[in-house]
């Protein structure tokens, strides 16, 4: 059984492949990459699961072929939940996790703890040909740090510290980083359905 996985993001790839493979899956993955054809997806939603479901619907769709996709990223409280569905693209430059990470920091330099409060957001869904479709949400609460630390992960992964650690996400092995994410969360609660649907 085949599965494409909605995204063009490279760490998102690797994330997924391996909490998908642990969760003991049997299909077969494949990239969005393997279909060139399908054009840029304008992400239009105004929450992550409709971001979510407008990409993994646009690629089943086009190629007759089940998706799943990932619409994330990081929600500050003090910012009123920006980034947000916003955090791919915060500098202006989509994608140019240094800069994005470098204006939020600019921006958060006078907050204090305990202001400091965020979490990771993951709306991970699942698109059939057939039009059929579901959506769930995972979460990473933490607080962020002043200045970035550690060289795993991507996007803003070098200032969030999860609840109930000392490092960031950043620091965490791949494994560490999956077992508590909010694309961890996701994906799990996911997978049974995905089993499911796709027989
Ligand atoms: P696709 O739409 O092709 O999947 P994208 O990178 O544009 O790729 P999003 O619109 O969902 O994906 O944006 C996600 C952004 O949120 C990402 O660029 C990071 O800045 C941030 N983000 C999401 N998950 C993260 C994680 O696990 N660690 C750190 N930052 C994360
Ligand atoms: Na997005």
């Amino acid at each position: 059984k085949r599965l494409i996985l909605a995204t063009r993001n490279a760490h998102k790839v690797r994330e997924l492949e391996a909490i998908l493979a642990s969760a003991g899956l049997d299909v077969d993955l494949v990239g969005a990459d393997a279909y060139p054809e399908v054009p840029d997806i304008k992400e239009t939603g105004l929450t992550f699961a409709e971001n979510a479901l407008l990409k993994a619907r646009t690629l089943a769709q086009a190629t007759g072929v089940p998706a799943v996709a990932d619409d994330s990223g990081l929600c500050v409280d003090v910012l009123g939940g920006a980034p947000g569905i916003f955090s791919a693209r915060w500098s202006g430059r989509h994608g140019d996790d240094k800069a994005n990470l470098e204006l939020l920091l600019a921006q958060l330099a006078d907050i204090d703890h305990p202001h400091r409060t965020a979490h990771f957001a993951c709306a991970a869904a699942l698109a059939l040909p057939d039009g059929t479709e579901r959506v769930v949400e995972g979460r990473l609460p933490g607080t962020l740090r002043h200045e970035p630390s550690g060289t795993g992960g991507f996007g803003y992964d070098p200032i969030l510290q999860p609840d109930g650690d000392t490092r960031t996400c950043a620091e965490l092995s791949p494994e560490e980083k999956n077992a508590i994410s909010h694309r961890g969360h996701a994906f799990r609660a996911l997978a049974p359905v995905i089993r499911e649907l796709l027989g």
